[in-house]
């Protein structure tokens, strides 16, 4: 029989790279000197996408496909993929939810207090030689600060539960209060903003969550606050934020993401208060391959018509 048409849209893990390889026909898409041409010559063959957090799948791509019918993303997050498209079309699409869960959530953490206690800083300082001239300023405290989470859904929640090991009062904006949870609710992110010292952005990317945090929301925030995304780079307004970091008008942020990486706006660089880390939340050895093997086991159990592991549409 012949081997199932799969087209990879970037680079993405080498495991997963060989083992789709080695189970299916690869297409690679950013070899292609000429992609409209590649996409022509080959929309017989392909019957599945795998895609990430950078290249997925939108309706152009969809739609020069015909044989298309699932969409496996190496990403929890789905906001390159047109979904709506996919249902209009019956194309099934998948996820990697759950396995990078505790990562993401490590590394928020890790924001939070590399930000505070400006551990990049203190790092440099050893490096340089500058210790033997100096004791390095003191730096602020992260126990105990009040975090608040803009969305509380897998990572939102973990990133709650270990903050809450660190003594902190947990709240949380979504767009409604969840029942089964005692953390405080603000129906809105500039209110959440105004009580909390370190706010987290852990919710998915969608038209109403483009640039969340405004200018509003920082200088609610505010000169001391500290805002975290492990989320999605266009979450802020990032020309708002390098102003508000610049002018004083917001204490620190720890990022992850950005709104298009990798380009990061180099204001960034020569502030002390900021942590810039290269979209690496789910980038561990045990997450990444766990996030192919679940990439993997969606496409094996679609051709072999059995259920998805982690079905989306
Ligand atoms: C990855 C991510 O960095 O899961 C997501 O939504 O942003 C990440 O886990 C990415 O897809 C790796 O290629």
């Amino acid at each position: 029989m012949e081997a199932i048409g799969v087209l990879l849209m970037c680079p993405v893990s080498n495991y997963l790279e060989q083992e789709l390889d080695r189970r299916f026909n690869l297409f690679r898409y950013w070899n292609q000197p000429r992609p409209r041409e590649f996409l022509a010559q080959n929309s017989d063959s392909i019957r599945a996408v795998v895609g990430n957090a950078s290249a997925g799948a939108d309706a152009e791509l969809i739609d020069a496909l015909p044989k298309l019918e699932i969409v496996s993303s190496f990403s929890v997050g789905l906001d390159k993929i047109d979904l709506n498209r996919c249902r209009e079309k019956g194309i099934r699409v998948t996820n990697t939810p759950d396995v990078l869960t505790d990562d993401v959530a490590d590394l928020a953490i890790g924001l939070m207090l590399a930000v505070l206690r400006r551990i990049c800083m203190c790092d440099k300082h050893v490096r340089s030689g500058g210790w033997k001239f100096g004791d390095f300023k003191l730096t602020t405290r992260f126990s105990g600060k009040r975090v608040g989470i803009i969305g509380l859904g897998r990572i939102g929640l973990a990133v709650a539960k270990r903050a809450e090991a660190f003594d902190c009062p947990i709240s949380y904006y979504s767009r409604s209060k969840k029942p089964d949870t005692n953390y405080q609710y603000y129906s809105t992110v500039v209110n959440l903003a105004s009580n909390c010292d370190i706010l987290v952005v852990a919710c998915a990317l969608t038209p109403e969550t483009t640039h969340v945090i405004n200018r509003e929301v920082m200088n609610a925030l505010g000169p001391k606050g500290v805002l975290i995304n492990i989320a999605r780079g266009p979450h802020v307004d990032e020309a708002e934020l390098v102003s508000a970091l610049v002018e004083g008008r917001l204490g620190g942020a720890g990022l992850d993401v950005f709104e298009k990486e990798p380009h990061v706006p180099e204001e960034l660089f020569g502030l002390e208060n900021v942590v810039l880390l290269p979209h690496v939340g789910s980038g561990t050895v045990e997450t990444r391959t766990a996030m192919a093997d679940l990439v993997l086991g969606n496409l094996e159990a679609y051709f072999a018509n059995k259920p998805l592991l982690t079905q989306v549409v």
